[in-house]
C-alpha cells in the first residue's frame, strides 16, 4: 500500500488514493487492537457472547444465538436485561452519576447540562407516568419531537417500561406520520407544541392534530397525546381533552424514582420506518440484547471511546437511525460525555458547529458526507477562526464519502493528524457494519476498508460468486449478527422478499448496495444499486462520477444519474452546484468537468451533459433525491416531492436546464 506522503498516486482512480496509517501514538493506545479481528475470526458466536458480557444482564443467556427458523434470528437466548438501566442506573450505580451525559444546546442559546443522576431521575418520572396512564410492555409509542432532551428522556421511558418506541423525524409530514401512527397502533404519541427551525418557532403539534383527525377519521389506537412545552409561540394551538395533557402537568410531577424489570434479549425494543422502492414505508424493527450488543461495542471501539475524557457529538437527528444507536443507545450504553444540538448548523451562523466543538472540547465528531461539503461549500476560514484542537477522532456516515470531502474533512477539521472511521451500515443492520478501526485499520479516502470484528461480508454477482478484486458487485452479509432486523412490522412476507430472496439459496442479506474490494484488500462502498448506471455496457455508480466532479477546484457538490438514452441504454447526467470562488460557468468549466471525469475514471464515465444549478433536491436526511433529478433529465413530470426539504429546489433546477 502506498504511503500517505506519496503525492504521486494521491489522482487518479479512487483506490489508487494514498492510504494514511494510524497515527503511531493512536494505535498504540487505542482500545481495539488488531488481536480482536483474530479474536472474532477464531470462533464468531463466542466473540459476541464476550461482547454481550459487556451489559448488564438481570438473566444470563443459555445460547448465543438461534438461526434455526432463519431469517428470523434470536440473540442471546433466554437472556434477560433492561436496555435503559444499561444506558443510565449501572453507571450511576458505578459512581458516576455526576458526570455529565448530555451537554444539551438549544437552538435559540438555551442550554442544559444532563448528568446520570438526573437522566435516571428525568426517565423514572416518564415511566411512572406512562405506567400510570395504562401503557403496558409491548404498547408502541409514537414520538415525533425536535432534538429537545425530553425525546431522549422519552426513548429511555419507553426502553425502561419495554413499550416498543416509533420515532418519526420531526419534519415528516403530518400525512407520514398518520401512516406510522397506523401502521404501529401507537396508542401514545408525544410531541412539542413547536420547535425551532433556523432561528424561527414553528408549530409541530398542528400536524399531529392532522395526523390524527376526528370523527370518523381519527387516528383509532391513539389514547394520548403527550405534549412539551418547547416554544411556546403557537397563538392557534389546539386542545383537545381528555386526549392531549402537558409534560409539564403530568411527567414533570411525577415520582422521580422508578424500579425496572428485565425483559426478554429478543423483546421488542423499537420500530424505524425506512423508505423501500414501494411507496409505503418499512417499519424495520429491532429488539433489545443483541441491539445494545452491537451498539456498545461498535461505539467503544470505532469510536474509541473514554467515558472519563472523551465529549462526543453525533450530529445526526433523532428521526433516523444514527441518532437512535449513535445518539441514545451507544453513547449512553458506554457512559459517554455527549453533544446533544437542538438546531441546523447554520444557525444563527455557519460557526455554530465549530463554536460548539471549541467550547464543550468535542474530541469525536459523528457527520455526514453531505455536510462535509456544505462545510467546504461555506469555506475554509469558518472553521480555522476556531481552535478545534480537542478533536482527536472523526467519523463520516450515510452515504458514501467522495475522497476530496474526506481529505478536506481530515486536514481541515481534524488537524491533519485525525483518523477518519467511514462507517457503512444502515437501519436495517442496526448497528455499524464495515469500518476501519482508528487505531489498526489504514485508512484510504472514500473506503469503508473492511468489516468489523464479528461481521462477515461478500461482494458476489448474480449468482452469488465472489467477484474478482476491482470487479463490482452486491454487497451481502452472509452471516446473521446480533443487531440485525428481526423484521418489517407486521409484515414477514416483505421481510424474506426485499432481504433475503436475492440469495435466497445461500441464505445470505442483500443490503442494496454495490461495492468492491481494490488490489490492496479496502473495501469500496459505491452506493445503491439503483444509483448503478449502466452506459454501454459498462457498469458506472453515480457516486463515482460525483467524486471525481467534486475533484475539480471549481464544484461543491455534484449529483449523477443515469438518464435513459437510446444509443447507450444510460447516459450520464450531472447536476453541479459551483464554489462560490468560482467565476468560470460557461462552457470551458463543462468541458473541464468532462475531462476530470475521462481522467478519474475513464472516458465512457464522462457525462453526457453537466447542468450547473444553485441547488440539489434533498430529502430531510440530506439525502440527494436522484429518482426526481432522473425526471428532470428525462423530461417528466415530477414524482413524489412530499420527502423534499424544499420543493421550490426544482424551479431553480429547471431554469437553469
Ligand atoms: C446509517 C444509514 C443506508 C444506506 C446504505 C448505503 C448508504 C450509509 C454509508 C453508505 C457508503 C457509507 N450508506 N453509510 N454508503 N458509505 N459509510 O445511513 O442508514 O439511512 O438506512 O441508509 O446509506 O447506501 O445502504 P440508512
Amino acid at each position: 500500500m502506498s504511503s500517505a506522503t506519496d503525492q504521486s498516486t494521491a489522482a487518479g482512480e479512487p483506490e489508487h488514493q494514498a492510504a494514511y496509517p494510524p497515527p503511531a501514538e493512536f494505535a498504540a493506545n487505542a482500545i481495539a487492537q488488531a488481536g480482536l479481528y483474530d479474536e472474532a475470526d477464531a470462533d464468531r458466536l463466542a466473540f459476541w457472547a464476550k461482547q454481550a458480557r459487556e451489559l448488564q444482564w438481570e438473566t444470563d443467556f443459555a445460547d448465543t444465538l438461534d438461526w434455526s427458523n432463519a431469517p428470523f434470528a434470536k440473540w442471546f437466548v433466554g437472556g434477560e436485561l433492561n436496555v435503559a438501566a444499561n444506558c443510565i442506573d449501572r453507571h450511576v450505580d458505578a459512581g458516576n452519576g455526576d458526570r455529565v451525559a448530555i451537554h444539551w444546546i438549544g437552538e435559540p442559546g438555551d442550554s442544559r447540562d444532563i448528568t446520570y443522576s438526573d437522566l435516571l431521575a428525568e426517565v423514572s418520572k416518564a415511566a411512572n407516568y406512562f405506567t400510570e396512564i395504562g401503557l403496558e410492555p409491548g404498547d408502541r409509542v409514537a414520538v415525533y419531537m425536535p432534538m429537545v432532551p425530553e425525546a431522549i428522556v422519552t426513548i429511555l421511558a419507553c426502553a425502561r417500561l419495554g413499550l416498543p418506541h416509533s420515532v418519526v423525524f420531526a419534519g415528516f409530514s403530518a400525512g407520514a406520520l398518520r401512516s406510522r401512527v397506523d401502521d404501529a397502533s401507537a396508542k401514545l404519541v408525544v410531541t412539542t407544541d413547536g420547535q425551532y427551525r433556523r432561528g424561527e418557532p414553528a408549530p409541530l403539534k398542528s400536524a399531529v392534530d392532522e395526523a390524527l383527525g376526528t370523527g370518523d377519521d381519527a387516528a383509532k389506537s391513539v389514547e394520548k397525546v403527550l405534549v412539551v412545552k418547547r416554544t411556546g409561540h403557537d397563538p392557534d394551538l389546539n386542545w383537545v381533552d381528555g386526549r392531549d395533557v402537558w409534560w409539564h402537568e403530568t411527567v414533570a410531577e411525577a415520582a422521580d424514582t422508578h424500579s425496572y424489570k428485565a425483559f426478554d434479549a429478543e423483546h421488542p425494543l423499537f420500530l424505524l420506518y425506512t423508505s423501500g422502492t414501494t411507496g409505503k414505508p418499512k417499519g424495520i424493527l429491532h429488539t433489545s440484547g443483541g441491539y445494545l450488543t452491537q451498539i456498545n461495542y461498535t461505539f467503544r471501539n470505532v469510536f474509541d471511546h473514554r467515558p472519563e475524557s472523551d465529549v462526543f457529538w453525533c450530529g445526526a437527528d433523532i428521526g433516523w437511525v444514527t441518532g437512535h444507536s449513535y445518539l441514545v443507545y451507544g453513547p449512553l450504553s458506554n457512559g459517554a460525555t455527549e453533544i446533544v444540538y437542538e438546531g441546523t448548523p447554520n444557525s444563527p451562523n455557519e460557526h455554530r458547529h465549530f463554536e460548539i466543538i471549541e467550547k464543550h472540547k468535542v474530541t469525536t465528531y459523528y457527520i455526514a458526507p453531505t455536510l462535509i461539503r456544505t462545510f467546504m461549500k461555506w469555506g475554509r476560514e469558518i472553521p480555522d477562526a476556531h481552535d478545534l484542537t480537542s478533536i482527536r477522532l472523526l467519523g463520516s456516515v450515510g452515504e458514501p464519502i467522495n475522497p476530496e470531502a474526506w481529505r478536506w474533512y481530515r486536514d481541515v477539521i481534524g488537524a491533519n493528524r485525525s483518523p477518519i472511521v467511514d462507517t457503512w451500515w444502515q437501519t436495517e443492520t442496526g448497528a455499524m457494519m464495515i469500518s476501519p478501526l482508528p487505531g489498526v485499520t489504514e485508512t484510504k479516502p472514500g473506503s469503508a476498508m473492511r468489516p468489523l470484528p464479528g461481521i462477515s461480508a461478500k461482494i458476489v454477482d448474480d449468482d452469488g460468486n465472489a467477484v474478482a478484486d476491482g470487479e463490482q458487485g452486491y454487497l451481502v452479509l452472509d452471516e446473521p449478527w446480533p443487531a440485525m432486523l428481526r423484521g418489517i412490522w407486521g409484515d414477514d412476507e416483505r421481510f424474506k422478499e426485499t432481504y433475503w430472496s436475492r440469495f435466497a439459496k445461500q441464505g445470505w442479506y442483500f443490503a442494496g448496495d454495490g461495492a468492491r474490494y481494490d488490489s490492496d484488500g479496502a473495501l469500496w462502498v459505491l452506493g445503491r444499486i439503483d444509483d448503478v448506471m449502466n452506459v454501454s455496457g459498462h457498469r458506472i455508480s453515480t457516486s463515482e462520477v460525483e467524486s471525481a466532479l467534486v475533484n475539480h477546484h471549481g464544484v461543491a457538490e455534484a449529483a449523477v444519474i443515469g438518464a435513459s438514452d437510446e444509443t447507450t441504454g444510460q447516459g450520464i447526467v450531472a447536476f453541479v452546484i459551483l464554489r462560490g470562488s468560482t467565476t468560470d460557468t460557461g462552457d470551458e468549466l463543462i468541458k473541464e468537468l468532462k475531462a476530470q471525469v475521462s481522467k478519474d475514471i475513464s472516458p465512457i464515465a464522462k457525462p453526457r451533459e453537466i447542468y450547473v444549478v444553485p441547488e440539489l433536491p434533498k430529502t430531510r436526511s440530506g439525502k440527494i433525491m436522484r429518482r426526481l433529478l432522473k425526471d428532470v433529465a428525462e423530461g417528466r413530470e415530477l414524482g413524489d416531492t412530499s420527502t423534499l426539504v424544499d420543493p421550490t429546489v426544482f424551479e431553480n433546477i429547471r431554469k437553469k436546464k
